[in-house]
Protein backbone atom coordinates (compact mmCIF):
# COMPACT_ATOMS: atom_id res chain seq x y z
CA UNK A 1 0.00 0.00 0.00
CA UNK A 2 1.16 2.80 -0.58
CA UNK A 3 0.90 6.32 1.91
CA UNK A 4 -0.70 9.29 0.52
CA UNK A 5 1.73 11.40 -1.23
CA UNK A 6 3.14 14.53 0.21
CA UNK A 7 6.31 15.75 -1.45
CA UNK A 8 8.26 14.45 -4.47
CA UNK A 9 11.62 14.45 -5.50
CA UNK A 10 11.69 18.23 -7.45
CA UNK A 11 10.38 17.54 -10.92
CA UNK A 12 9.65 13.62 -10.51
CA UNK A 13 5.57 14.45 -11.26
CA UNK A 14 4.98 12.81 -14.64
CA UNK A 15 1.93 11.35 -14.87
CA UNK A 16 1.85 7.39 -14.77
CA UNK A 17 1.29 6.38 -18.46
CA UNK A 18 4.04 8.70 -19.79
CA UNK A 19 6.70 8.26 -16.83
CA UNK A 20 9.96 6.43 -17.82
CA UNK A 21 11.25 5.83 -14.96
CA UNK A 22 9.09 5.49 -11.53
CA UNK A 23 10.96 6.45 -8.10
CA UNK A 24 9.72 4.36 -4.60
CA UNK A 25 10.41 4.82 -1.15
CA UNK A 26 11.39 2.05 1.20
CA UNK A 27 11.11 3.60 4.45
CA UNK A 28 12.63 0.59 6.23
CA UNK A 29 15.47 0.15 8.77
CA UNK A 30 14.20 -3.29 10.88
CA UNK A 31 17.45 -5.25 10.72
CA UNK A 32 19.75 -2.54 11.09
CA UNK A 33 22.75 -3.47 13.26
CA UNK A 34 25.09 -0.46 14.28
CA UNK A 35 22.57 2.55 14.22
CA UNK A 36 19.24 2.79 12.99
CA UNK A 37 17.67 5.92 10.76
CA UNK A 38 17.61 4.84 7.29
CA UNK A 39 13.62 4.94 7.98
CA UNK A 40 13.93 8.91 7.47
CA UNK A 41 16.16 8.70 4.29
CA UNK A 42 13.83 9.06 1.56
CA UNK A 43 11.67 11.58 2.48
CA UNK A 44 14.71 13.67 3.98
CA UNK A 45 16.51 13.27 0.56
CA UNK A 46 12.77 14.27 -1.58
CA UNK A 47 13.12 17.64 1.22
CA UNK A 48 16.62 18.12 0.16
CA UNK A 49 16.38 17.95 -3.87
CA UNK A 50 14.69 20.84 -3.76
CA UNK A 51 17.83 22.70 -2.59
CA UNK A 52 19.52 21.84 -5.44
CA UNK A 53 18.69 22.69 -9.36
CA UNK A 54 16.90 20.22 -11.62
CA UNK A 55 19.54 21.09 -14.31
CA UNK A 56 23.31 19.75 -14.33
CA UNK A 57 26.05 21.26 -15.71
CA UNK A 58 27.62 18.04 -15.71
CA UNK A 59 25.58 16.47 -18.15
CA UNK A 60 23.82 19.30 -19.43
CA UNK A 61 20.45 17.89 -18.89
CA UNK A 62 17.27 18.69 -16.66
CA UNK A 63 15.03 16.68 -15.07
CA UNK A 64 12.32 19.13 -16.25
CA UNK A 65 12.76 17.45 -19.36
CA UNK A 66 12.99 13.98 -18.27
CA UNK A 67 10.01 11.23 -17.69
CA UNK A 68 9.93 10.33 -14.16
CA UNK A 69 7.25 9.95 -11.55
CA UNK A 70 8.35 9.72 -7.65
CA UNK A 71 5.58 7.68 -6.61
CA UNK A 72 6.06 8.13 -2.81
CA UNK A 73 6.86 5.89 -0.20
CA UNK A 74 5.50 2.14 1.08
CA UNK A 75 3.53 1.82 4.07
CA UNK A 76 6.00 -1.65 5.49
CA UNK A 77 5.66 -3.78 8.12
CA UNK A 78 8.77 -2.35 10.32
CA UNK A 79 8.63 -5.68 12.16
CA UNK A 80 8.42 -8.29 9.63
CA UNK A 81 11.14 -8.39 6.96
CA UNK A 82 9.22 -10.97 5.12
CA UNK A 83 6.50 -9.01 4.53
CA UNK A 84 7.94 -5.71 3.47
CA UNK A 85 10.47 -6.92 0.95
CA UNK A 86 7.07 -8.88 -0.67
CA UNK A 87 5.80 -5.05 -0.44
CA UNK A 88 8.71 -4.06 -2.14
CA UNK A 89 8.83 -6.82 -4.94
CA UNK A 90 5.13 -6.43 -5.32
CA UNK A 91 5.99 -2.84 -6.25
CA UNK A 92 8.98 -3.32 -8.18
CA UNK A 93 6.94 -5.43 -10.44
CA UNK A 94 3.59 -3.48 -10.91
CA UNK A 95 6.26 -0.69 -12.08
CA UNK A 96 8.30 -2.95 -14.48
CA UNK A 97 5.15 -4.86 -15.88
CA UNK A 98 4.15 -1.13 -16.53
CA UNK A 99 7.12 -1.18 -18.94
CA UNK A 100 8.98 1.53 -16.59
CA UNK A 101 12.42 1.59 -15.04
CA UNK A 102 11.70 0.81 -11.00
CA UNK A 103 14.00 3.30 -9.41
CA UNK A 104 14.08 2.55 -5.33
CA UNK A 105 14.75 4.72 -2.09
CA UNK A 106 16.00 3.13 0.91
CA UNK A 107 15.88 2.40 3.62
CA UNK A 108 18.63 -0.16 4.61
CA UNK A 109 19.94 -2.23 2.15
CA UNK A 110 17.79 -5.44 2.55
CA UNK A 111 15.12 -3.47 0.76
CA UNK A 112 17.32 -4.37 -2.12
CA UNK A 113 16.02 -7.90 -2.20
CA UNK A 114 12.93 -7.02 -2.77
CA UNK A 115 13.38 -4.79 -5.66
CA UNK A 116 15.87 -7.68 -7.11
CA UNK A 117 13.22 -10.77 -6.90
CA UNK A 118 11.23 -8.86 -8.83
CA UNK A 119 13.48 -7.65 -11.59
CA UNK A 120 15.00 -11.46 -11.79
CA UNK A 121 11.92 -12.33 -11.89
CA UNK A 122 11.62 -10.49 -15.27
CA UNK A 123 15.58 -10.50 -16.60
CA UNK A 124 16.69 -14.20 -15.38
CA UNK A 125 19.86 -13.25 -16.60
CA UNK A 126 20.52 -10.11 -14.58
CA UNK A 127 24.15 -9.55 -13.46
CA UNK A 128 24.46 -6.72 -10.34
CA UNK A 129 26.90 -3.88 -10.07
CA UNK A 130 27.11 -3.05 -6.31
CA UNK A 131 28.82 -0.23 -4.73
CA UNK A 132 29.34 -0.56 -1.06
CA UNK A 133 32.05 -0.18 1.56
CA UNK A 134 30.55 -3.49 3.03
CA UNK A 135 30.30 -7.43 1.38
CA UNK A 136 26.86 -8.03 2.55
CA UNK A 137 27.81 -11.80 1.77
CA UNK A 138 27.16 -12.88 5.26
CA UNK A 139 24.74 -16.87 5.21
CA UNK A 140 23.46 -15.02 8.13
CA UNK A 141 23.82 -12.07 10.26
CA UNK A 142 23.25 -12.91 14.68
CA UNK A 143 20.88 -15.69 13.49
CA UNK A 144 18.64 -14.19 10.66
CA UNK A 145 19.30 -14.62 6.86
CA UNK A 146 16.82 -11.62 5.86
CA UNK A 147 19.47 -8.81 6.86
CA UNK A 148 21.43 -6.27 6.05
CA UNK A 149 24.62 -7.88 6.27
CA UNK A 150 22.92 -10.61 3.87
CA UNK A 151 21.31 -8.77 1.25
CA UNK A 152 23.95 -9.28 -1.55
CA UNK A 153 24.52 -13.30 -0.65
CA UNK A 154 20.70 -13.54 -0.83
CA UNK A 155 20.61 -11.78 -3.94
CA UNK A 156 23.14 -14.47 -5.22
CA UNK A 157 21.19 -17.03 -4.08
CA UNK A 158 18.99 -16.14 -7.34
CA UNK A 159 21.69 -14.92 -9.68
CA UNK A 160 24.33 -17.63 -9.14
CA UNK A 161 28.12 -17.64 -9.86
CA UNK A 162 29.77 -14.81 -11.90
CA UNK A 163 26.83 -12.24 -11.86
CA UNK A 164 27.43 -9.67 -9.30
CA UNK A 165 30.06 -6.98 -9.30
CA UNK A 166 31.16 -5.32 -6.17
CA UNK A 167 32.73 -2.31 -6.19
CA UNK A 168 34.08 -0.27 -3.05
CA UNK A 169 34.35 -2.69 -0.90
CA UNK A 170 36.92 -2.13 2.26
CA UNK A 171 35.35 -4.24 5.11
CA UNK A 172 33.65 -7.72 5.48
CA UNK A 173 34.16 -10.50 7.75
CA UNK A 174 37.21 -12.94 7.03
CA UNK A 175 34.87 -15.74 5.80
CA UNK A 176 33.02 -13.21 3.38
CA UNK A 177 36.36 -12.52 1.29
CA UNK A 178 36.88 -16.21 1.29
CA UNK A 179 33.02 -17.08 -0.09
CA UNK A 180 33.33 -13.89 -2.67
CA UNK A 181 36.55 -15.80 -4.03
CA UNK A 182 34.58 -18.38 -5.44
CA UNK A 183 31.19 -16.56 -6.27
CA UNK A 184 31.11 -13.10 -6.83
CA UNK A 185 33.78 -10.44 -8.55
CA UNK A 186 35.33 -8.58 -5.64
CA UNK A 187 36.67 -5.11 -6.40
CA UNK A 188 38.51 -3.53 -3.07
CA UNK A 189 38.72 0.09 -1.67
CA UNK A 190 37.58 1.82 -5.06
CA UNK A 191 35.96 1.82 -8.44
CA UNK A 192 38.66 0.83 -10.07
CA UNK A 193 38.08 -1.64 -12.85
CA UNK A 194 34.41 -0.24 -13.35
CA UNK A 195 35.05 0.77 -16.67
CA UNK A 196 35.89 -2.23 -18.28
CA UNK A 197 32.98 -4.06 -16.37
CA UNK A 198 30.73 -1.71 -17.86
CA UNK A 199 31.97 -2.58 -21.20
CA UNK A 200 31.58 -5.91 -20.33
CA UNK A 201 28.55 -5.90 -19.68
CA UNK A 202 27.41 -4.04 -22.31
CA UNK A 203 24.46 -6.86 -23.83
CA UNK A 204 23.45 -7.79 -20.18
CA UNK A 205 20.39 -6.46 -18.27
CA UNK A 206 22.19 -4.54 -14.94
CA UNK A 207 20.24 -4.39 -11.58
CA UNK A 208 22.26 -0.90 -10.28
CA UNK A 209 22.34 -1.21 -5.84
CA UNK A 210 24.56 1.80 -4.71
CA UNK A 211 24.94 1.47 -0.92
CA UNK A 212 25.87 5.11 -0.34
CA UNK A 213 28.40 4.15 2.53
CA UNK A 214 30.84 3.75 -0.68
CA UNK A 215 31.29 7.32 0.11
CA UNK A 216 34.18 8.90 2.67
CA UNK A 217 32.17 9.14 6.03
CA UNK A 218 33.81 12.51 5.57
CA UNK A 219 31.73 12.90 2.80
CA UNK A 220 28.64 10.95 3.88
CA UNK A 221 28.78 10.57 7.38
CA UNK A 222 24.43 10.62 7.72
CA UNK A 223 24.60 6.65 6.88
CA UNK A 224 24.29 3.47 9.87
CA UNK A 225 27.75 1.61 9.31
CA UNK A 226 30.19 4.11 8.43
CA UNK A 227 33.48 3.04 7.02
CA UNK A 228 36.70 5.15 6.66
CA UNK A 229 38.81 4.83 3.39
CA UNK A 230 35.70 5.42 0.88
CA UNK A 231 35.31 7.46 -2.19
CA UNK A 232 34.84 11.10 -2.82
CA UNK A 233 31.59 12.42 -4.33
CA UNK A 234 32.78 13.05 -7.79
CA UNK A 235 34.68 9.67 -8.09
CA UNK A 236 30.64 8.17 -7.13
CA UNK A 237 28.99 11.11 -9.53
CA UNK A 238 31.03 9.93 -12.49
CA UNK A 239 30.88 5.95 -11.58
CA UNK A 240 26.72 6.33 -11.34
CA UNK A 241 26.84 8.12 -14.51
CA UNK A 242 28.54 5.71 -16.47
CA UNK A 243 26.79 3.08 -15.34
CA UNK A 244 23.66 5.08 -15.74
CA UNK A 245 24.35 5.97 -19.42
CA UNK A 246 26.24 2.94 -20.38
CA UNK A 247 24.22 -0.73 -19.19
CA UNK A 248 21.37 -1.62 -20.35
CA UNK A 249 19.77 -1.01 -16.56
CA UNK A 250 16.69 -2.52 -15.79
CA UNK A 251 16.04 -1.55 -12.06
CA UNK A 252 18.38 0.36 -9.55
CA UNK A 253 18.31 1.39 -5.87
CA UNK A 254 20.27 3.91 -3.60
CA UNK A 255 20.25 3.33 0.31
CA UNK A 256 21.64 3.60 3.39
CA UNK A 257 20.93 7.19 4.31
CA UNK A 258 20.36 7.81 7.50
CA UNK A 259 19.67 11.21 8.25
CA UNK A 260 20.01 11.48 12.27
CA UNK A 261 23.51 10.93 11.81
CA UNK A 262 24.53 14.24 9.78
CA UNK A 263 22.89 17.04 11.81
CA UNK A 264 24.22 19.15 8.99
CA UNK A 265 22.18 17.83 6.54
CA UNK A 266 25.44 17.87 3.97
CA UNK A 267 24.78 14.03 3.51
CA UNK A 268 21.26 14.53 2.51
CA UNK A 269 22.41 16.70 0.09
CA UNK A 270 25.23 14.67 -1.45
CA UNK A 271 22.54 11.97 -1.32
CA UNK A 272 19.86 14.02 -3.37
CA UNK A 273 22.37 14.78 -6.07
CA UNK A 274 23.77 11.38 -6.46
CA UNK A 275 20.21 10.87 -7.75
CA UNK A 276 19.69 13.10 -9.78
CA UNK A 277 22.39 12.49 -11.68
CA UNK A 278 21.77 8.98 -12.09
CA UNK A 279 18.19 9.69 -13.53
CA UNK A 280 19.36 12.28 -16.09
CA UNK A 281 21.91 9.45 -17.10
CA UNK A 282 19.18 6.81 -17.24
CA UNK A 283 16.41 8.73 -18.91
CA UNK A 284 19.33 9.61 -21.80
MN1 LIG B 1 27.23 -0.91 3.36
Amino acid sequence: MLKPQIDVYMACDTPWDQAKTVLFGAPFDSTTSNRPGTRFGPSALRRESYGLETYSPYQDRDLADCSVLDSGDLELSLGSPQLALEAIEERAAEILEGGKLPFLLGGEHLVTLGAFRAVHRRYPDVCILHFDAHTDLRGYYLGVELSHACVIRRCWELTGDGRIFQFGIRSGDRSEWLWGKDHVSTHPFDLGGLEEQVKALANTPVYFTVDLDVLDPSVFPGTGTPEPGGVSFDELRRAVTLVCSHCNVVGCDVNELSPPYDPSGVSNAVAAKIVREMLLALEC
